[in-house]
C-alpha cells in the first residue's frame, strides 16, 4: 500500500506532450498483444479477459518517445474490444483519442468490425492514424500484397488514405516491424496539434474504483481545460461537488493534469457506488445536464434510412443513453447524408457545442451514423407578445426562410469534411426545399430553430455568441449563461462580445448581452404600442412608462435604452411618468373642447367657492365617462387641483391663496380655524381640506389648534 500511497502524494509535472492513442479493429486482429509488445503492459487487466484470450473492456498502457523535432512524447494507449457485443466499450475508449491505429490482420483482412471501427472513428472526426496488418508471420510475402491492396482500396480517400497515410506490417509475435512502427508513431504523435488546456476543465469518467487508503478514484482521458489537487468539481449529471485530493497522468503522480492526458483522480465527497462511467466531472456551479440536444448528423451509408422520430442508442464520450431523433426540416435521414435534428434523450447528459457524438440503431444493435453536438442549451422558452405581435419581416425566422448550409473547412474539421466522397456521404439538403417549406410554415418555432443551428453551424465564434444572444431576445444573455452554453472561458467570451460590442451588433448592459436586432425590434414594437394606445385612448395624453415597460417584456434597464434610442431620433416625447408619440396631443372633439373650457370656466371663475363636481358635469353636453376623462386630462395638466373628495379647485385660485396666506404671515403667524375661515370667506366644509391641503404644501403646520404659517 505504501508504493500506492506515494502514486498520490509525490508532486511532479511532466513536461512531455501527451497523446493519446486508441486501437481499432475486429476481433483477435492482435491489438492487444500489439500494444503490449509496442508498451511492456498487458493491457488487458480483467481475469475473465486472460482466461478468455479476448479484450472486453478498455485497457491502458503508457510509452514514452521522442518526436522527431526531440519534444519528449508521452502515448497514453487506449485498447479496444474488438468483439461486437463491445462495442459500447469501445466506444467510451475512443472518445478523447487523437491518433487511431486499425489494426487488421494479415491472414484475415477488413472484417465487419474493421469496418464499424473505422467508421465511428470518421464520424467522430478522427484526424490521424496508421493501418497496421497484424501477423504480418503468419502469411507470405504474396498474401500480404494482396491484404495490403484489399486495405488500401478500403481505406482510399478516407483521413486513412494510403497517399498520405502509411499501412505497415508488423508481426507482435516475431517484432518485425516494431521499430519503423514505433518511428512512425512519434512522427504522427509529434504533429498532433497541442490541445488548448484553456478551455473549461470537463473529464468523462471511464473507470471508477475504490484503492485502499485513498478512496475513490476516477480515471478518465481529460478532453478540455485542466484540474489540479484541491480543486472542486462537479459531477454530472447527479451534480454533487466533489474536491480533488490526488492527481495521476499517465500512471505518475502530478501537481495537475492538463487537456489531452491520461488522468487519475483521487477524489473526497462520493463513495464508488455514486460514480460511475458515463458520468463527467467539469468546473464547479458552471454547467447544466440537458434532454434536450441539437446536433448535425450523418447517417452511414451502409444505414437504412432513419425516420423522425426513431429512437436510437446515442454514445458522447463515456456516456450512453437513448435518444429520440426529431429531425428538423426531414421526415427521413437518407444513408449517406446528413441534417439538423433534435435529439431528445432519455437521461440527462452534460454535453457541450462541439462534442462528436455516435448513434447505433436501437435493435439490432449496429452503428448507423454520428455527428456533432450544435447546441445543448435550449431556453425554457417565454413568448413575448410585444415582439410576437410584430408584422413578418421584424421577428427572424418567421418570415425569410433560412439560408442553405455552406460547407466550409474550419479549424475544427465538421463531420463533414471528414466524410469523404469515396465514402458515399453527401449532405443532406438542409435548406428547406419548397415542399419542407410548406411542412414546417405550420411552425414558426421549428422554423426558428433551424435558421439558429444552421447559423451556429456555418459561423465563426462572433457568429456564434451574437446568435445565441439573439435567441435570449429582450431578455438578454448574461456572460456566465454565454460561458455555459458555449463551455468557452469568461475570458474568451469577453473578448468575442467585446469585437462585436465594438461592431455595434450588440450591447451590454451590466453583465448582460443584447443584441442589436433585438433593441430595433422593441424600438418598431415599442412605436406599435404608443400608437395603439392613442388610438385606443385619444383623452389620454400618454401611456405610462411601467405599462409600456411590462407590454414590451422587458426589464428597466433594457426598457431605458429602448426608450433613449427613440427620444434621441425625437419618436417619443417624455412627460413625467407618461411617454406620447411625438406630435401626439390629446385630440378632443368639438364638445369635448368646448365641455373642457366650460369645466375650467366654472372653476376659474368660483374662486374658493367652487360649486360640486357632480353638478358642473351633469352640466355637460357629453356622456359621464367622456367628461370625467377631460377632468382626469385638467388634473393631469394642474389646471384643476383635487384638494379632497370630490372637492376640486382651478390653479389660479390656489395660487391666490398660497400669496394670501403667506402675506398674513407679517401680521399675525399663527391661526385657527375660524380666522382662517373669516380671512377666505368660506365655509368650515371649504376650510378643513384647504387648510389640510396647506398643511401637504408646507404653506402651513399644524400645532395644537393652530396653524403656524411657514
Ligand atoms: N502469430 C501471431 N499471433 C498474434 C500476433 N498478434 C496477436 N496474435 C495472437 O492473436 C490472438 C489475438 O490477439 P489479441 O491481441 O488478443 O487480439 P485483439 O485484437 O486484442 O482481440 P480483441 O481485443 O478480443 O478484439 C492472440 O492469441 C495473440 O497471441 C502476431 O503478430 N502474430
Ligand atoms: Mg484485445
Amino acid at each position: 500500500m505504501a508504493a500506492q500511497k506515494q502514486l498520490f502524494t509525490v508532486v511532479y509535472t511532466s513536461g512531455m506532450k501527451a497523446v493519446i492513442v486508441g486501437t481499432a479493429g475486429h476481433i483477435d486482429h492482435g491489438k492487444s498483444a500489439l500494444v503490449w509488445r509496442l508498451t511492456g503492459t498487458d493491457p488487458d487487466r480483467l481475469e475473465e479477459e486472460k482466461r478468455r484470450g479476448i479484450t472486453i473492456d478498455i485497457g491502458f498502457a503508457n510509452l514514452d518517445l521522442r518526436a522527431p523535432s526531440g519534444e519528449k512524447l508521452r502515448l497514453g494507449f487506449v485498447d479496444v474490444p474488438g468483439h461486437e457485443r463491445f462495442v459500447r466499450n469501445m466506444l467510451a475508449g475512443i472518445g478523447g483519442i487523437d491518433l487511431v491505429l486499425l489494426v487488421i490482420a494479415a491472414d484475415e483482412s477488413v472484417k465487419p468490425q474493421t469496418k464499424e471501427h473505422f467508421d465511428i472513428c470518421r464520424l467522430l472526426s478522427v484526424q490521424r492514424g496508421i493501418t497496421i496488418l497484424t501477423k504480418s508471420d503468419l502469411v507470405g510475402a504474396e498474401t500480404l500484397e494482396v491484404v495490403r491492396m484489399e486495405v488500401a482500396e478500403y481505406l482510399r480517400g478516407s483521413f486513412l488514405d494510403p497517399a498520405s497515410a502509411p499501412i505497415m506490417a508488423v508481426s507482435s509475435k516475431t517484432g518485425d516491424g516494431l521499430d519503423d512502427l514505433k518511428r512512425e508513431l512519434a512522427r504522427l504523435a509529434g504533429e498532433v496539434p497541442a490541445k488548448d488546456a484553456s478551455a473549461a476543465f470537463r473529464l468523462p469518467i471511464d473507470r471508477v474504483f475504490a484503492m485502499k487508503g485513498f478512496g475513490t478514484v476516477v480515471t478518465g482521458t481529460l478532453v478540455s481545460g485542466n484540474v489540479r489537487k484541491d480543486d472542486e468539481l462537479d459531477v454530472h449529471p447527479n451534480g454533487k461537488r466533489l474536491r480533488v485530493r490526488g492527481v495521476q497522468v499517465h500512471g505518475t503522480a502530478a501537481e495537475q493534469a492538463i487537456a489531452g492526458q491520461r488522468t487519475a483522480l483521487n477524489l473526497v465527497g462520493a463513495e464508488t457506488s455514486e460514480l460511475a462511467r458515463g458520468m463527467m466531472l467539469t468546473e464547479p456551479g458552471l454547467f447544466r445536464p440537458t434532454r434536450r440536444v441539437s446536433v448535425k448528423l450523418s447517417l452511414l451509408p451502409s444505414a437504412k434510412p432513419l425516420r423522425d422520430g426513431s429512437r436510437v442508442h446515442l454514445h458522447v464520450f463515456t456516456a450512453e443513453t437513448v435518444a429520440e431523433v426529431q429531425l428538423l426540416g426531414e421526415k427521413h435521414l437518407e444513408p449517406g447524408q446528413f441534417g439538423l435534428a433534435r435529439l431528445k434523450l432519455d437521461d440527462s447528459l452534460l454535453l457541450l457545442p462541439g462534442d462528436r457524438f455516435i448513434v447505433r440503431q436501437f435493435s439490432p444493435v449496429i452503428t448507423i451514423g454520428g455527428g456533432i453536438v450544435l447546441d445543448a442549451s435550449e431556453p425554457i422558452r417565454h413568448r413575448n407578445r410585444a415582439l410576437d405581435s410584430l408584422p413578418h419581416g421584424l421577428v427572424s425566422g418567421h418570415d425569410s426562410m433560412p439560408a442553405p448550409i455552406v460547407s466550409k473547412a474550419t479549424d475544427t474539421p465538421s463531420v463533414a469534411n471528414n466524410l469523404v466522397p469515396g465514402h458515399g456521404f453527401s449532405r443532406a439538403e438542409s435548406a428547406p426545399t419548397l415542399d419542407q417549406r410548406e411542412r414546417i410554415q405550420h411552425s414558426p418555432k421549428a422554423v426558428e430553430r433551424l435558421t439558429f443551428l444552421q447559423t451556429l453551424d456555418k459561423s465563426d465564434a462572433q457568429g456564434v455568441l451574437l446568435a445565441r444572444v439573439e435567441r435570449r431576445g429582450p431578455v438578454g444573455l448574461s456572460l456566465a449563461d454565454a460561458a455555459r452554453e458555449t463551455g468557452w472561458l469568461r475570458l474568451r467570451v469577453e473578448s468575442v462580445a467585446a469585437d462585436l460590442l465594438t461592431a455595434k451588433k450588440m450591447l451590454r448592459l451590466g453583465n448582460i448581452l443584447i443584441s442589436a436586432a433585438t433593441v430595433a425590434k422593441l424600438r418598431t414594437a415599442a412605436q406599435n404600442t404608443i400608437a395603439a394606445f392613442h388610438k385606443t385612448n385619444p383623452l389620454v395624453a400618454g401611456i405610462s412608462r411601467e405599462e409600456l415597460r411590462e407590454k414590451l417584456g422587458v426589464g428597466p434597464e433594457v426598457y431605458r435604452v429602448v426608450e433613449d434610442l427613440l427620444v434621441r431620433d425625437k419618436q417619443l416625447v417624455l412627460a413625467g411618468e407618461l411617454v406620447h408619440a411625438t406630435g401626439q396631443g390629446v385630440v378632443l372633439r368639438d364638445e369635448e373642447a368646448a365641455s373642457k373650457k366650460q369645466i375650467e370656466a366654472a372653476f376659474a371663475s368660483a374662486g374658493l367657492k367652487v360649486p360640486p363636481l357632480k353638478d358642473v358635469l351633469a352640466s355637460l353636453p357629453i356622456d359621464k365617462v367622456r367628461a370625467q376623462k377631460i377632468v382626469t386630462l385638467l388634473l393631469r395638466d394642474r389646471v384643476l387641483v383635487k384638494v379632497g373628495d370630490e372637492l376640486v379647485f382651478h390653479r389660479d385660485a390656489l395660487d391666490g391663496l398660497r400669496k394670501l396666506i403667506v402675506a398674513q404671515k407679517s401680521k399675525a403667524p399663527k391661526m385657527n380655524v375660524v380666522a382662517f375661515k373669516d380671512l377666505i370667506g368660506v365655509t368650515r366644509k371649504y376650510a378643513i381640506p384647504l387648510l389640510e391641503y396647506l398643511d401637504r404644501e408646507r404653506v402651513t403646520r399644524r400645532v395644537g389648534d393652530e396653524r403656524v404659517i411657514l
